[in-house]
């Protein structure tokens, strides 16, 4: 088994002496590393968050076979990734059978395909789906991963380099948890992409709980400090509730059918608010098939012919001049379909599309069944939403005949072009580029600046309609909503918008970076995603992104786009004439600015781990003592280095030691030692804790890490030279702000507030020149979470959208609602 990793993107054929499944074993390795995108679809981000679904399916097969209830995600800041499981463990111990020789079965399970993972539990085991590899081909594309077994009282770890052991299985300790631990860096080599999307994963581990029921989730962002807890006992009526929950129910529960016909199992949850919008997302074998497929044709028909038929019986619709449509029946419906089936068969564009014909009628069937006694049993329940259809039906004669109106009037299809917009000169879509410029005056410099060749200007005055809280007729009586239709030349409304109308490719929203801004911007996006979806599927729809900063200097102007590009120009000025003394030597130019990056990163990284620990005592471990994971279990050394700590803050912060104490607690975990520190931080005493995953996290070895670097320029204090002159430095956060403050000495610094303070030349150079400019694409990553975000910010519903904007204050400071 001690082999070399192989460290290429394929491996040396095996010497001949090794046995057949060796060889075997080695076929495999080299056929998932050659060609990753037969395994796992592709090697950009479609195939790197595949490797974490392989790794997490495991564990929800656990969770589905009773043995699991807690699955915990944490994406590391070193670019890794673990997923943590209280399941049974993967076996351990030699294989029971002969064909492997007896090798160890976790050794078989992480580096045989196919044969190790399915140990044939369950009906439905195909929660892999597409792609079904398991966590072979995660060992395989990975350039380390790390297993860790908590089973049978004891602890085992085995550790690989791109899918080679590099040692058998390894008993390291007793435990009396159950569980997995996986832990994994994805081969830069062999993947194209290896930049974990903390949203793109989350989305899926919400789905997952949703369609799970009970079963508990967690996700953490290292490098963002951002986290998830989903846990949802009511399973997908829950999730038809978070669906609606920015919305007004028109009824209490979910309607909630279960039902289980020649091999395919049903769950529908649904539920009606007082909205306009249809959203039903749909599931096979735990799959998101966005693009739907037979189990949804068969529940649609199901829902118009039960429907009908109930309000016929009724005659609640006696008044109608027209029978209501399958979409007016479920206008305001939120619902998920989830269906299990032994041998889905995945269609469409992206395979996300329930094929199996048979599904239909059998869905249909159960539908058909369930929902008529439903209505039957819940009259009360069942008069609201036959009320609310005849509404949707009434709505959409009116709204026909709003829209024929202004037909007529020629404003829609592309009759004329509003005066307000000045359009380009090519008529090739491709190419040419619309600016929706916010208020007049920027809009006559976005005007005399463009390229008019390709760029056209629209610009809106003030507040567009929030689309959101408005029907589909008043829509059309807005006239700044009309204007921007009438540009696009798309149309409107599910009978005359066609996407392939637009006239321009690109769609640039320029509004200013200020509240106002914002919530135009805001509104804006609420548009297109409400009306015009396919514009932002399409990658259509952009942000332009003006400067916030204007630097003088020798009277030249530079525009800088944010604070990190401020800071980065700040760092070059001032390391041109800089220099640093240590008692090391002296350093100045490109060496000097690395080092002050260094201390930039040094410093944000601190600013991150700021929620969980004070950082003053994080920087103080990190920077004055040798404290670290394997030191913990030392009582007398632990003791040692805080009095190194102690000493440190005596020096320099004599304040926070007045409040500072610390003790050595058990983890009750895995009884092991840990250090809490308790500090006072504004007047409140907290606790940060300094145990044995911590520090051994790449987080806090990076700080160290970096320490090393600052230490070897020898001890505190520096002389920095600036141009005022030489100033002693204390550490190498006061070099950074010596520099800094140097730095800006003789600039002239202005923020912009407004497009309107750019002259037609600066709008150009900054914010249209295709050759300079940047552009923000807008993509819709997360459907749910983008459709509870918009109702929670645009919708009626008060109190959750002050929920949200406080658990998210950070996030939406300067949107203005
Ligand atoms: C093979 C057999 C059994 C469980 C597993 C694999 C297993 C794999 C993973 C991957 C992540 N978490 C996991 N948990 C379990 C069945 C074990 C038994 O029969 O005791």
């Amino acid at each position: 088994m001690e082999k070399t990793p192989a460290t290429g993107a394929s491996v040396t054929p095996p010497p001949v002496e090794y046995g057949t499944d060796s060889i075997t074993k080695l076929e495999g390795l080299e056929a998932v590393r050659k060609r990753p995108g037969m395994y796992i679809g592709d090697t950009m981000t479609y195939g790197l968050h595949k490797l974490v679904y392989e790794v997490v399916d495991n564990s929800v097969d656990e969770a589905l076979a009773g043995f699991c209830t807690d699955i915990d995600v944490v994406i590391h800041v070193d670019g890794s990734l673990s997923v943590q499981d209280n399941g049974r463990g993967i076996p351990v111990g030699p294989h029971p059978d002969p064909k492997f020789k007896g090798k160890d079965t976790l050794e078989v399970v992480l580096t045989e395909l196919h044969a190790g993972s399915k140990f044939g539990n369950g009906a439905y085991k195909v929660s892999g789906g597409l792609h079904g590899v398991g966590v072979t081909c995660v060992n395989f594309l990975s350039e380390w991963f790390k297993v860790r077994v908590q089973r049978n009282g004891k602890v085992f770890e085995q550790g690989y380099a791109r899918g080679v052991a590099t040692a058998p299985p390894a008993e390291v300790g007793t435990t009396d948890k159950r569980g997995t631990v996986i832990h994994f860096k994805p081969d830069s080599t062999v993947m194209e992409t290896v930049d974990f999307n903390f949203e793109t994963l989350s989305q899926r581990l919400r789905e997952l709980a949703f369609l799970n029921a009970g079963l508990h989730i967690t996700i953490r962002d290292e490098r963002t400090n951002k986290e998830h807890d989903f846990k949802f006992e009511g399973g997908i009526s829950t999730f038809v509730e978070y669906l609606n929950k920015a919305k007004a129910p028109l009824h209490d529960k979910p309607v909630y059918i279960q039902s289980e016909r020649e091999g395919v199992s049903l769950e529908i949850a649904m539920q009606w608010n007082d909205g306009y919008d249809e959203r039903i997302f749909t599931f096979a074998n735990n799959i998101n098939t966005h693009e739907g497929g037979s189990h949804l044709s068969g529940f649609k028909s199901a829902l118009t012919r039960t429907l009908n038929s109930y309000a016929e019986k009724s005659g609640q619709w006696k008044d109608l001049k027209e029978t209501p449509t399958g979409e007016d029946a479920r206008e305001g419906l939120s619902a998920v379909i989830s269906v299990k089936l032994a041998n889905p068969q995945f269609e469409g564009q992206t395979k996300t599309k329930l094929g199996n014909s048979e599904v239909k009628g059998l869905v249909e069937q159960m539908v058909n069944d369930q929902l008529a006694t439903f209505l039957e049993e819940n009259p009360v329940l069942a008069k609201k939403v036959v009320a609310k259809i005849g509404d949707a039906c009434r709505a959409r004669i009116a709204a026909r005949k709003a829209r024929e109106t202004v037909r007529r009037k020629g404003v829609l299809d592309g009759g004329g072009l509003p005066g307000k917009l000045a359009d380009c000169q090519s008529r090739d879509p491709e190419e040419s580029e619309l600016y929706i410029v916010e208020g007049d005056s920027a809009g006559g410099s976005a005007k005399q600046g463009r390229d008019r060749r390709n760029q056209a200007i629209l610009p809106l005055r003030g507040k567009i309609l929030n689309v959101e809280k408005a029907r589909f007729e008043k829509m059309l009586t807005s006239a700044e909503i009309v204007t921007l239709i009438t540009a696009l030349g798309t149309g409107i409304g599910a009978e005359d918008y066609d996407p392939a109308k637009a006239r321009y490719h690109r769609v640039i929203l320029m509004t200013d970076a200020d509240v106002d801004g914002s919530h135009i911007r805001t509104l804006l996006l609420t548009f297109f995603y409400r009306q015009m979806r396919e514009l932002i599927d399409k990658g259509y729809i952009y942000i332009a992104q003006p400067p916030l900063y204007k630097v003088t200097r020798n009277k030249k102007d530079l525009y800088v786009k944010d604070e990190r590009g401020l800071n980065e120009y700040l760092l070059k000025a001032a390391s041109e004439h800089a220099r640093v003394t240590t008692p090391t030597g002296e350093l100045g130019g490109a060496e000097f600015k690395a080092l002050l990056e260094k201390v930039i990163t040094y410093e944000e990284r601190l600013e991150k781990q700021a929620k969980r620990r004070d950082a003053r005592v994080v920087d103080a471990l990190a920077q004055a003592t040798r404290l670290s994971a394997e030191l913990l279990g030392d009582e007398a050394a632990v003791e040692a280095e805080m009095t190194v700590m102690r000493d440190y803050f005596q020096r320099r912060m004599p304040d926070v030691l007045a409040r500072l104490s610390h003790r050595l607690d058990v983890d009750p975990e895995n009884q092991k030692k840990k250090l809490v520190v308790t500090t006072d931080v504004n007047g409140a005493m907290r606790e940060s804790v300094f145990d044995h995953a911590y520090l051994s996290s790449p987080e806090y070895l990076e700080l160290v890490n970096l320490r090393g670097v600052f230490a070897a320029l020898g001890k505190a204090p520096y002389q920095v030279k600036v141009e005022a002159g030489v100033v002693t430095a204390y550490s190498v956060q006061e070099v950074l702000a010596a520099v800094r403050k140097d730095a800006q000495k003789g600039l002239g610094l202005q923020r912009y507030k407004g497009l309107g303070e750019m002259n037609p030349e600066q709008l150009w150079d900054t914010t249209m020149n295709p050759a300079t400019r940047t552009l923000l694409q807008v993509r819709v990553e997360d459907a749910v979470e983008s459709d509870e975000i918009f109702s929670l910010l645009m919708g009626e519903a008060v109190e959750p959208r002050r929920e949200f904007i406080e658990r998210n204050a950070l996030d939406v400071q300067n949107l203005d609602i």
